[in-house]
């Protein structure tokens, strides 16, 4: 899984309003209307412990302050602990911490202390970028392609399933398209065949991912992917809206999936 680099954290608070003012011209909704969609739940100012870990890669500089920054966006209370790892949990837990964020390199979580509910970010970032794609009110049709079958692209796919869209998916390892094709029933895309979508969820660690013979006319991009998989060109011969941000959308998945 490719690690967020301080750079991609620059910025964060004018990236989501710009995301979130796109998000609104092209669904109706914005984020937090678009998460209690999906789980049916609110935010209400719980209190949220900020655990930095420093395993593995190690503490990501402004990690732990941007989830701070994404917490109190949201209306609710966070605190980063002074301490990290076990010392942290402890001091997050004594302090009575409602909801608990850390993240080590592999896998990064909220957990409910109230009610039990864990989530992760990247099903939550799949499931969240995947139902933002598919509101977008100018679609052609309930057609709508996944790029990437990864944790997030493989998340997004089966929420889409669920909502009884026309999923067409394309992974570059065949064995992944075919798993995927026969767990969540997607329709194999070849990037070849002439089919242009409206509604795009494109989620890999690549760069130029979409190509022209992809997008319709009129096209809503949404990827938490990072670099981008939209080629400049394509972008400008189009009309594409794009909704890319590196973490504040998939965090706020997160922490209505918990509640
Ligand atoms: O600063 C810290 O506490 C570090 N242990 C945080 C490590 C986060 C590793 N995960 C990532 O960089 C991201 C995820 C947030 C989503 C995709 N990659
Ligand atoms: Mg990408």
């Amino acid at each position: 899984m490719a690690l967020l680099t301080p750079q991609d954290l620059e910025g964060l608070t004018k990236h989501l309003e710009c995301n979130n003012d796109t998000i609104k011209k092209t669904t109706g909704m914005d984020i937090a209307d678009i998460c209690k969609q999906i789980y049916g739940t609110t935010l209400d100012g719980e209190k949220v412990g900020i655990v930095p870990i420093t395993s593995g890669n190690g503490i990501i500089t402004n990690f732990s302050s941007s989830l701070l920054t994404i917490t109190e966006y949201f209306g609710l209370d966070g605190a980063v602990t002074e301490h990290p790892d076990v010392t942290g949990y402890y001091e997050a837990v004594s302090s009575d911490a409602d909801i608990i964020l850390m993240a080590d390199d592999h896998i990064f979580i909220a957990h409910n202390m109230r009610n039990g509910k864990i989530a992760t970010n990247h099903v939550c970032t799949g499931v969240v970028y995947a139902e933002i794609a598919s509101r977008y009110k100018y679609a052609d049709s309930k057609d709508i392609l996944v790029i990437g079958l990864g944790r997030v692209g493989y998340a997004g796919a089966q929420h889409l399933v669920k909502r009884d869209f026309d999923v067409y998916a394309y992974d570059p390892d065949r064995k992944t398209m075919e798993k995927a094709r026969k767990e969540l029933g997607i329709i194999p895309y070849d990037p070849e065949e002439e089919h242009k979508f409206s509604m795009v969820l494109e989620a890999t660690p690549n760069p130029n991912t979409i190509s022209e013979g992809m997008v319709a006319e009129r096209c809503l991009i949404s990827t938490p992917g990072i670099p981008c998989g939209l080629p400049e060109d394509i972008g400008k011969k189009n009309e594409i809206d794009l909704v890319m941000e590196p973490l504040m959308i998939g965090v706020a998945s997160m922490l209505y999936a918990v509640m």
